[in-house]
C-alpha cells in the first residue's frame, strides 16, 4: 500500500468528509429549535421509510426479515443479528470459552471440541451456510478458526456448535466456503501459512523451497478432511461455482516470501482453480501422498498438475466471490485498484488447454484503492469494498465486460462513503441464487468518530445500506466488538430453529448413556452415584427448584454434576453455578448438561441457578457439603 494511497484515504476522512459532517451536524442543531417529542420522531421515521425502497425500521415487537450470521473474529464466536434492525439476537460460542453457556467448560462442549478441548482461543472469519442447488438450506453454518487451524459446524436447528476438527498438515485455516451445487457435500477452506512438508522439525527449517500451503476439502456431514491439494504459493480466500465443478482460491504470496517485502515483489499473483472431478479421480486412483504421519490424502496440485489451473491476476488478490447468476467470479485486487472478472464457462477450455488461463478473464474494472471483497444484487450489479478509499464501489458486470472489450461505457454506478476502512461486505442472500438486491452490510474495521468514545479500543462499525433503489443509501451504523470479518444474510423462511430441546438430541447423548449405565433416569431421578473418588450427581430442575437441595462429597473428590431441565415452557433456561469453583453452564428447556470439577474447598459450598428463570430464581440454590 503506497504512501500516496494512505495519504489519500487520510485526506478523504480528515478534510472533506469530516468538515462536511461537521457542517451538517451544525445545521441539524440549529434547525431544531424546540426539543422533538417521541411522536415527532416516530412520524419522521415513518416518513423516511416511505421514501425508501426498503424499510430499515423494525418496530418494537416486530421481527426481522433476515437472519445475519456474523463471524466474531478473534473473539472466536459467531453471532446472529436480525436484519434490517441490526439487533444482536444471539451469540454462539465456538472456538472461545463462554462463561454464560459453559461452552468449553461443560463435558458436552469439550467432547465436541475433541482434540482441541484444551484451547481457549480462536479467530473465526468466514461463516457460511450449507446449500442445496445454490440456495441456503438452513441446516448448518460452517466457520473457520485461523488461529488454531480448525473448522467448526453450527447446527442451525439449535444454533449450537456440534462438530469441530483440527485440520492436519496446514497452519491457519483462512478462506472458507461451501459447495453450492448440487448440495453442500463439501466444505472448502484454505491453509494460509505455508509450512514444510513434513513439519516435524527434522529437515531444514530455513529451506523455504519445502514450504507448502494446502487447499482443504472437508466432508460436510462427517466433518472429516476428504482430501487436501498441495499448491504453489499460499492461499487466501475461496469460493465455489454454481455447477458443482470448480473451486477457486486467491493467492497473495506466490513468491513464497517470508517477510512483507518479499511477499509483494511480483507484479502478479494468481487464482488457483481446482477441478473437483479431477481431484476425486486422482483420489480414487490412489495418486496421493501422506504427510506428518496422518492418513489424510494429499493430492499434488502444483503448477503443471492436471488437477488445477493458475490464472495470473494483479498482485496480492484477497476476496473471491461468485456472482449469483453463476457466470462469473471476481478476484479482488487489494494492492491493485482493479478486480479481475473470470467467466466460469471458460474454465473447461482452460483445463483442456484450448485457451490460456489469462483468457478466462473477461473484465478488469478499475474501482478504487484497496478492493477487498465483492457482493452482488439481482440486477447484475456488484458492490466492492475499497479499504483504502473507505468506500463502496457499485459497478455493473456487463458494462465492465464491454469496457474491457474496448467499448466506451462507464461501468461505475456509484461510490458511497462508508465509515471507515471496510473489509467484507455482504448482500441479502447475495452468495446464493436467491440474491434479492435489498440490503448490503459493510463491515468497517474502524469507527473513529461514529460512536461515543470508549477508550483507546474502539468498536468496529457494521453499516447497513439500502441497495433496493438505483442509489445506495446508508441507513444504519452498528457498533460491533472484535472482530467480525464476514457475515451472511439469509431470509428467515430458510431457518427453522427448535423452541425446546428434544430428549434424544445427540448433543447430550453421551451424558444420557452415562446416566443409563449408572441406572439413572435423567427425567426423574435425583441421585448421587459414588465410584471411588469420582462422584456423579444427577439432578433435575423445574423452576424454581433443583431436584436436589444438597449433596455430600469428600474433599478432593472429582464431582460431575448432571442437570436435566424438565421445564417445557419456552425460554425457561436454568443454569448451574458452583460458587468459587469456576463452574457454570446453561441448561435450556428439556436439555441435559454436565460439568466436572474437583471439590477442592472444604465446608459448605453453595450452588445456584444463574439464568434468571422465575420470581424465586434467587432461591433456586443448594449446598454441596464437602467433608474434609
Ligand atoms: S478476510 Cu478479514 S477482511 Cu479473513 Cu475474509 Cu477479508
Ligand atoms: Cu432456575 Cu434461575
Amino acid at each position: 500500500m503506497s504512501e500516496n494511497s494512505e495519504n489519500k484515504s487520510l485526506e478523504l476522512q480528515d478534510s472533506s468528509r469530516r468538515s462536511f459532517m461537521g457542517r451538517s451536524a451544525l445545521i441539524g442543531a440549529g434547525a431544531v429549535a424546540a426539543p422533538m417529542t417521541a411522536a415527532m420522531f416516530a412520524s419522521m421515521a415513518k416518513a423516511q421509510t416511505q421514501t425508501q425502497g426498503a424499510s430499515a425500521v423494525v418496530h418494537p415487537g416486530e421481527l426481522d426479515e433476515y437472519y445475519g450470521f456474523w463471524s466474531g473474529g478473534h473473539s472466536g464466536e459467531v453471532r446472529i443479528l436480525g436484519i434490517p434492525s441490526m439487533r444482536e439476537l444471539m451469540r454462539i460460542p465456538v472456538f472461545n470459552i463462554d462463561s454464560a453457556t459453559g461452552w468449553g467448560i461443560t463435558n458436552e462442549s469439550k467432547r465436541i471440541k475433541g482434540d482441541s478441548a484444551h484451547l481457549m482461543t480462536g479467530d473465526s472469519h468466514h461463516p457460511h451456510m450449507s446449500m442445496t442447488d445454490g440456495s441456503y438450506n438452513g441446516k448448518y453454518v460452517f466457520i473457520n478458526d485461523k488461529a488454531n487451524s480448525r473448522v467448526a459446524r453450527i447446527r442451525c436447528d439449535v444454533m449450537k456448535t456440534d462438530k469441530m476438527i483440527t485440520i492436519p498438515n496446514v497452519q491457519a485455516i483462512h478462506g472458507l466456503r461451501v459447495q453450492k451445487v448440487p448440495y453442500t457435500k463439501y466444505v472448502i477452506c484454505n491453509g494460509e501459512f505455508e509450512i514444510p512438508m513434513n513439519n516435524d522439525g527434522k529437515a531444514s527449517l530455513e529451506d523455504v523451497s519445502t514450504y507448502r500451503s494446502l487447499f482443504n476439502v472437508i466432508d460436510a456431514e462427517k466433518m472429516e478432511v476428504a482430501f487436501q491439494v498441495m499448491v504453489d504459493g499460499n492461499l487466501d480466500n475461496t469460493d465455489a461455482d454454481y455447477d458443482g465443478k470448480y473451486f477457486f482460491s486467491t493467492c497473495y504470496n506466490s513468491e513464497m516470501g517470508m517477510n512483507l517485502g518479499e511477499m509483494i515483489t511480483a507484479e502478479r499473483d494468481h487464482v488457483v482453480v481446482f477441478s473437483l472431478e479431477r481431484c476425486l479421480a486422482a483420489l480414487k486412483a490412489g495418486k496421493f501422498t501422506n504427510y506428518n504421519g496422518n492418513k489424510v490424502p494429499v493430492l499434488d496440485g502444483r503448477k503443471g498438475s492436471d488437477l488445477t489451473r493458475y490464472i495470473p491476476v494483479p498482485k496480492s488478490p484477497h476476496g473471491i466471490n461468485t456472482a449469483p447468476d453463476g457466470k462469473y467470479f471476481v478476484a479482488n485486487g487489494k494492492l491493485s485498484p482493479t478486480v479481475s472478472v473470470v467467466e466460469i464457462a471458460r474454465l473447461d477450455d482452460v483445463f483442456s488447454g484450448k485457451i490460456q488461463p489469462r483468457d478466462a478473464i473477461v473484465a478488469e474494472p478499475e474501482l478504487g484503492l484497496g478492493p477487498l471483497h465483492t457482493a452482488f444484487d439481482n440486477k447484475g450489479n456488484a458492490f466492492t469494498t475499497l479499504f483504502l478509499d473507505s468506500q463502496i464501489a457499485k459497478w455493473n458486470i456487463q458494462d465492465a465486460i464491454k469496457a474491457y472489450n474496448g467499448e466506451k461505457v462507464n461501468y461505475l454506478r456509484q461510490k458511497l462513503d462508508v465509515h471507515y476502512q471496510p473489509g467484507h461486505n455482504h448482500t441479502s442472500q447475495g452468495e446464493t441464487r436467491d440474491t434479492d438486491g435489498k440490503w448490503l452490510v459493510v463491515l468497517c474495521k474502524f469507527s473513529k468518530d461514529r460512536f461515543l468514545p470508549v477508550g483507546p479500543l474502539r468498536p468496529e462499525n457494521d453499516q447497513l445500506i439500502d441497495i433496493s433503489g438505483d442509489e445506495m443509501k446508508l441507513v444504519h451504523d452498528g457498533p460491533t466488538f472484535a472482530e467480525p470479518h464476514d457475515c451472511m444474510i439469509v431470509h428467515r423462511s430458510k431457518v427453522k430453529p427448535q423452541k425446546l430441546w428434544t430428549r434424544d438430541d445427540p448433543m447430550f447423548a453421551d451424558t444420557v448413556a452415562m446416566a443409563k449405565q449408572d441406572g439413572v433416569t435423567l427425567e426423574m431421578d435425583n441421585k448421587v452415584i459414588r465410584d471411588g473418588n469420582k462422584v456423579r450427581v444427577y439432578m433435575t430442575s423445574i423452576a424454581p427448584n433443583f431436584g436436589m437441595n444438597e449433596f455430600k462429597v469428600k474433599l478432593g473428590d472429582e464431582v460431575t454434576v448432571v442437570v436435566t431441565n424438565l421445564d417445557q415452557v419456552e425460554d425457561v433456561t436454568h443454569g448451574f453455578c458452583m460458587t468459587n469453583h469456576g463452574v457454570q453452564m446453561e441448561v435450556a428447556p428439556q436439555a441435559t448438561a454436565s460439568v466436572t470439577f474437583i471439590a477442592n474447598k472444604p465446608g459448605v459450598q453453595w450452588y445456584y441457578c444463574n439464568w434468571f428463570c422465575h420470581a424465586l430464581h434467587m432461591e433456586m440454590r443448594g449446598r454441596m457439603l464437602v467433608e474434609a
